[in-house]
């Protein structure tokens, strides 16, 4: 099976900049091989965001405009019969990349890795930060954000967030969200009491409803700890370590044969040290090219 990567290069979502740049400095990495069919740049004038606290739904007119051109992209590279890769950016690309498969597939489930439910709506959004809005979104709860999908949406049952442990001020009302929408949750915690495999090992169950459709997999990079990948813009303390962090890809990527394509996101080159964040989204990104690879079509 021949990928596409496409490169999201966009930080619209985030009052922090830097997160347009992880692609390109990403790409200077890729070492282009002949399943690699195309590396598609989707470029974004991230300059002059609005940083105004009051608005809670910043750079939205410029969000829609990106995100609408970035789900096409997406539509074209599916229509072609490749798997998509899709590297961000913040995590409101997602919102692009989980409908265009959705789209294409009709019935999929998802699989959120993220320190982050990122399932507000525009009514409990504090930040007004758009990049915490896109699983809510997916799951079809903030039309608005989607304006360009008219297919169907993910179901909440089949939606599942690995590695949760956010301690954002209204994460009351975003855990009711979660609750109300019928959201699978496991917390960063419960990686090390049930265990990394048991743990996949059951989000697998829920989000494939047993193994009966397939499952696109959003990995964001803050769901590892900061003081091992500190190159994104909402670090969260207390995360699991880089071997926890390359197990949990290795166990996602058992089950390559159920999942419908992939996302990388919120590596932002401003704030990371040494390249550890650069190296660990490589390793991520380098893992899913070699499952690909053994994709019995
Ligand atoms: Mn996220």
């Amino acid at each position: 099976m021949k990928i596409d990567v496409i490169n999201a290069l966009c930080d619209l979502g985030v009052d922090v900049d830097g997160a347009s740049l992880g692609p390109k400095k990403l790409k200077e990495k890729i070492i282009n091989n002949e399943y690699i069919n195309n590396i598609i740049d989707v470029f974004c004038d991230c300059s002059n965001k609005d940083h105004n606290p009051d608005n809670l739904e910043k750079n939205y007119d410029r969000l829609i405009e990106y995100t609408t051109t970035l789900y096409n992209t997406l539509i074209n590279s599916k229509n072609n019969g490749n798997f998509s890769i899709t590297i961000g950016g913040d995590h409101s690309i997602a919102v692009s990349s989980a409908l265009a498969s959705i789209k294409k597939e009709d019935n999929l489930g998802i699989i959120w890795i993220d320190a982050h439910a990122d399932y507000n709506t525009f009514e409990t959004t504090i930040t007004g930060n758009l990049h915490g809005l896109p699983l809510a979104t997916i799951d079809g709860l903030n039309n608005r954000l989607s304006l360009f999908h008219d297919g169907n949406y993910y179901d909440p049952k089949k939606t599942v967030i690995v590695g949760y442990r956010s301690e954002e001020v209204n994460k009351e009302e975003e855990i009711n969200n979660l609750k109300d929408a019928g959201v699978t949750f496991f917390t960063t915690e419960e990686l090390n009491t049930i265990g990394i495999e048991n743990v996949i090992s059951k989000a697998f169950k829920i989000a494939s409803n047993n193994g009966n459709n397939k499952v696109h997999v959003s990995y964001d990079l803050d769901f590892i700890d900061p003081n091992v990948a500190p190159g994104v813009s909402i670090p969260e303390v207390n995360g699991p370590t880089k071997e926890q962090a390359i197990s949990v890809c290795k166990n996602v990527l058992k089950y390559i044969n159920n999942i419908s394509s992939f996302d990388i996101v919120e590596f932002n080159p401003l704030n990371d040290i040494d390249d550890k964040t650069l190296n660990i989204a490589l390793e991520i990104f380098n893992l899913v090219i070699e499952s690909i690879k053994t994709i019995q079509n």
